[in-house]
């Protein structure tokens, strides 16, 4: 018994309760063969996407993370809370400078009351295209899922695929001021599927047997949008989002935004055959889309005895991906979403009154550009601060008291209140103000943030990511809050605990946290695109008293500027 026992975990070393996780992540360039044509892309460890990232709940996880590419990077560990080590969250120039071309940092930090699948992204320009992967977060050695044990688990990374280099397809948009190219296919664990430009045989396939329930660890690694994600034949019980556990949820399509994670439950309960999987955009603004849909395939073997065979040929079941505007079927979805809010995974949601009641509006603008072709260029903001990068890291001058990075003064509501979701703007013009401007919040207060999507250029849709924190999305709405009425129907029981949230397109959403992490924290809209025009701030969170409530101590290779 001991020596199976012994035999057990030297072959698996997850079974093992091991603390400490040491990972080697090399930034490399790499050819990769994609839509019938090959092109260097930046990889992790050569893989697009990148390895998986394995760790149990508790676990110390150490990434030396090395950049071979001519490019500056960072690394983000997407969703990990990063309790009093913002050192090692990874956005550019707020919580670290980037590791230069030929150089190392150690990334250190320690999954603390999380299980469920994150990912990780270069967290500079628009290298994440190709610099993602997953992260799965086992339950503590002993501990089982709230629901039944799956057969088996398959990560599924969802992306967008650019035929040209990303970086010149971003620098373009920033010369000319206007949109940058759409990608010209989206993918499946790295595989588009055909599509019209390419007859291709490069498709996801999984191969399952009848009869069993298979869990789908699924991440949305996609730069600038929002995904629907279709099984032919097949429902789909969501039992995971963000990384926390929810009420599971039957569905047949779902959406996930880029940064948005989700477990999900297949039950191959079906006949033998063949069923395509569906990958395809959401967007119900009118902005440009790529049209392709990713298609792959789960495909069922049949199975007597201890035999096992397929019968050909197999059956091919389709199924139509949803207009690319199906709003009602996204929001069915998203809004159905509750935590789990069980006794050992409660819904720790802050009550009224909060300490902290923002109104922040998201939107788009155009600002003079006088070296762009126009005279103008497009740019985003949040209550009309269009978000300047600095060449400091926030977090570095925030720990070494550096003045004159940023200032701690962004505006806690609009300057002026207007018709937000208007989209012929009587009252504003479309022009912002920038700056790189923090809010700073004391230690353990309780937060309500709203998001005010605004109509100014057109209304859009945006998937808000906080860093360091997971939020409850309390409420949402089309049009304009209230702030009178529209709290009477908040969910302060068990609303969806995320790191990242579907803001309705021309309308708003309410999110509330506990400030109980100390850093400075970048909160942005996950479509990289706006990111880029200044769709972002930070917060600052004060240290509270005693070693245990304050920011540890840089490392000791912490890049700085
Ligand atoms: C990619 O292929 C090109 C052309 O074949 C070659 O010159 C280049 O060295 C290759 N790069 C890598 C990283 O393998
Ligand atoms: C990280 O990896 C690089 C490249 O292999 C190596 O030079 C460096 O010493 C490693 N850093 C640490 C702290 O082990
Ligand atoms: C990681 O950080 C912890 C404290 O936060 C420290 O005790 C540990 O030595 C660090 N590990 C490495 C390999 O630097
Ligand atoms: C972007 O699209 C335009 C129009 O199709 C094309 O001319 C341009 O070359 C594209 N840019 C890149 C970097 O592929
Ligand atoms: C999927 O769920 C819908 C609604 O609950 C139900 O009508 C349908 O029969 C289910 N389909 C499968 C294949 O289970
Ligand atoms: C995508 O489809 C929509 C609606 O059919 C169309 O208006 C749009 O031009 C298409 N976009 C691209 C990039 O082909
Ligand atoms: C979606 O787009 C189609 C084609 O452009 C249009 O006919 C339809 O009314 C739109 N649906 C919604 C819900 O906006
Ligand atoms: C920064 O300023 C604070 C408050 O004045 C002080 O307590 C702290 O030691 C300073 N930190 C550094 C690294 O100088
Ligand atoms: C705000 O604008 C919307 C869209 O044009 C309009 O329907 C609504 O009546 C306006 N609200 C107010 C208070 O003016
Ligand atoms: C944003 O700031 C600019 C520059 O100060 C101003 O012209 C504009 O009216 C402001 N817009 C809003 C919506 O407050
Ligand atoms: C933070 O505030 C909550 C609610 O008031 C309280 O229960 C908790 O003890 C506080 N945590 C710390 C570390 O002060
Ligand atoms: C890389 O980062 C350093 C430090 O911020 C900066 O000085 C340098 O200009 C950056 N290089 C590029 C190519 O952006
Ligand atoms: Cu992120």
């Amino acid at each position: 018994m001991r020596i199976v026992l012994f035999i057990m975990a030297f072959m698996s070393p997850l079974l093992v309760e091991c603390r400490v996780r040491r990972y080697r992540f090399d930034v490399v360039m790499k050819n990769t063969t994609r839509l019938c044509a090959t092109k260097p892309i930046v990889t992790v460890n050569g893989k697009f996407p990148g390895p998986t990232l394995y760790a149990r709940e508790g676990d110390n996880v150490i990434v030396n993370v090395t950049n071979m590419v001519k490019y500056n990077l960072t690394l983000h560990w997407h969703g990990v809370r990063q309790l009093r080590t913002g050192w090692a969250d990874g956005p550019a120039y707020i919580t670290q400078c980037p590791i230069q071309p030929g150089q190392s940092y150690l990334q250190n930090f320690t999954i603390t009351g999380q299980r469920g699948t994150l990912w990780y992204h270069a967290h500079i320009s628009w290298l994440r295209s190709t610099v993602h992967g997953a992260i799965v977060i086992l339950p503590k050695h002993g501990v089982s899922y709230p629901f039944p044990k799956p057969h088996k688990e398959v990560v599924i990374v969802l992306a967008e695929w650019w035929k040209s280099d990303t970086e010149v397809i971003i620098n373009e948009a920033i010369k000319s001021g206007l949109s940058p190219n759409v990608s010209d296919a989206h993918t499946i664990n790295g595989h588009p599927g055909n599509t019209p430009d390419c007859n291709s045989k490069d498709r996801f396939k999984l191969k399952v047997k009848r009869g069993k329930t298979y869990m789908l660890r699924i991440a949305n690694c996609a730069l600038n949008e929002e995904l629907f994600f279709k099984v032919a034949g097949h429902n789909l019980t969501v039992v995971e989002a963000d990384a926390v556990y929810t009420k599971p949820f039957e569905t047949n399509t779902l959406i996930i935004t880029p940064g948005q994670t989700m477990n999900v439950l297949l039950t191959t309960n079906q006949k033998i055959a063949r069923y395509l999987v569906k990958v395809s955009t959401f967007m119900n603004s009118g902005v440009a889309i790529d049209n392709n849909t990713a298609t792959g395939m789960i495909e069922y073997k049949e199975e007597f005895g201890s035999y096992e065979f397929t019968t050909r040929p197999i059956p091919i079941m389709g199924t139509q991906p949803p207009p690319s505007n199906a709003t009602s079927i996204a929001r069915r979805m998203l809004d159905s979403l509750r935590s789990l809010n069980s006794a050992k995974f409660p819904a720790l949601v802050p009550q009224s009154p909060v300490d902290q009641d923002l109104l922040f509006t998201i939107g788009l603008g155009i600002n003079p550009c006088p070296t762009c072709p126009r005279k103008v260029r497009l740019v985003a903001d949040i209550n009309n601060v269009t978000f300047m990068m600095p060449t400091t890291a926030l977090l570095q001058a925030h720990y070494f008291n550096i003045s004159k990075v940023f200032s701690a003064d962004f505006p806690r509501k609009p300057a002026v209140a207007f018709n937000y979701t208007e989209t012929q703007q009587p009252s504003v013009n479309m022009v912002t103000t920038s700056g790189t401007r923090v809010y700073r919040l004391p230690y353990n207060s309780s937060v309500q943030l709203v998001y005010q999507d605004t109509g100014i250029v057109g209304p859009d849709n945006h998937p808000m990511h906080l860093h360091g924190y997971n939020f409850f999305v309390v409420g949402s709405g089309l049009g304009n809050f209230n702030p009178k009425t529209d709290p009477l129907n908040f969910n302060l029981v068990d609303p969806v605990e995320r790191n990242t949230l579907a803001v309705p397109t021309g309308g708003w959403a309410a999110i509330r946290f506990r400030a109980d992490n100390p850093g400075v924290w970048f909160m942005h809209c996950h479509l990289e695109v706006h990111t880029t025009w200044g769709l972002a701030m930070a917060f600052l969170v004060e240290n509270g008293n005693g070693p245990q409530q304050s920011l540890l101590p840089p490392p000791k290779d912490y890049p700085k500027c």
